[in-house]
């Protein structure tokens, strides 16, 4: 009892969340905590780097080296660095599926867990100073540790995540994740260098009244999908399209609303990647109530055949995505 109102106290801050709630894993040996920690770590220093942004021109110019000694780079590249580090120090990691790899990277033989992660998504936002984020997926490796990685480590469906989570570089930074019992949400404080539990136990409504999809490809959507966006109109609902996954989702997790990225005439299958960044959303939203499909099917029971496979989404308040599905 104490120690679930401990686990669950508003400004609790997240190493001391993490470690409160070890024992809700399946495997308490405390690694998973600590690669949650160094994911953490990361995705502070890629808010240090977010916020500056604006200031690479300027510091290019001047023909500064940040204190790794890396020269000036594009955002998405230097997120993917970052998190690569962070994750190959700690060790607990034998492999990393990233989008800004083509094949996995090989880590730490002995680690546990394989990691799939967009490191920065959104990368229309970049550079025009709107929401972007970071989306991850943690899975326990099949094969023994110890020995060379396996396909069947690698190419796992969404079910058997162990932990997923996403980092929004918003009008403030927030870390939201779920290691299967719940999704808690985390408000970074940057003056203290460290997030806060700010959003607990987050539920998302039931049903809601934003859409958000692409209207600018709407010529070429399945007429399923032109019906249930014409529902949505006729029953006044609201359009919001930021076009930033992490930031759509968010905003829909918070007030009840559904993302759609169906097929279209230029990506048959949707443009968004299964295994980093639709498999993460999933499963925070199916623990937080709502639903994800690919229009029909449960995203997370979609056997993987590649690792940059796209799939279209459907993911937000239960009926809604219930409803588009049936349209
Ligand atoms: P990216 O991985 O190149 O950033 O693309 C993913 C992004 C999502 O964040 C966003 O929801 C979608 O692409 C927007 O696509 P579009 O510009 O076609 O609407
Ligand atoms: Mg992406």
């Amino acid at each position: 009892m104490e120690q679930s109102r401990i686990a669950h106290s508003i400004g609790i801050a997240l190493d001391r969340f993490i470690k409160n709630n070890q024992e809700q894993f399946q495997y308490a040996s405390g690694e998973l905590s600590q690669l949650l920690r160094d994911i953490a770590l990361a995705s502070k220093v890629v808010n240090r780097e977010v916020n500056k942004a604006g200031l690479i021109d300027i510091m290019g110019a001047m023909g500064s080296q940040n204190s790794g000694g890396d020269s000036q780079q594009k955002l998405d590249v230097l997120a993917n660095i970052r998190f690569t580090r962070a994750l190959s120090k700690g060790g607990e990691v034998c492999a990393l599926i990233s989008e800004e790899t083509e094949s996995y990277v090989d880590l730490n033989n002995d680690g546990k867990y394989v990691i799939a992660i967009d490191p920065l998504d959104g990368s229309s936002n970049i550079d025009v100073n709107v929401s972007i984020g970071t989306i991850f997926s943690i899975y326990r490796r099949k094969s023994p540790e110890g020995t060379p990685i396996q396909q069947q480590d690698i190419l796992q469906k969404g079910t058997e995540q162990v932990a997923a989570g996403y980092i929004l570089y918003g009008s403030s930074t927030m870390l939201v994740y779920t290691t299967g019992h719940g999704v808690n949400g985390f408000t970074y404080e940057p003056s203290l260098g460290e997030y806060f539990l700010s959003h607990p136990d987050l539920k998302m409504p039931d049903d809601g009244k934003i859409f958000s999809v692409n209207e600018g490809q709407a010529l070429s959507f399945a007429p399923s999908v032109t019906s249930y966006l014409t529902y949505c109109k006729q029953n006044g609902y609201t359009a919001r399209y930021i076009g930033s996954l992490v930031a759509d989702f968010h905003r829909n997790m918070l007030k009840g609303g559904i993302y759609i990225y169906p097929a279209t005439a230029k990506d048959k299958n949707g443009k968004l990647r299964l295994m980093y960044e639709c498999n993460a959303l999933a499963f925070i939203a199916e623990q937080a109530g709502g639903l994800a499909t690919d229009g029909k099917n449960r995203i997370m029971d979609i056997v993987p055949t590649t690792l940059h496979q796209r799939v279209p989404f459907y993911v937000g308040s239960k009926k809604m995505v219930e409803k588009a599905g049936s349209s």
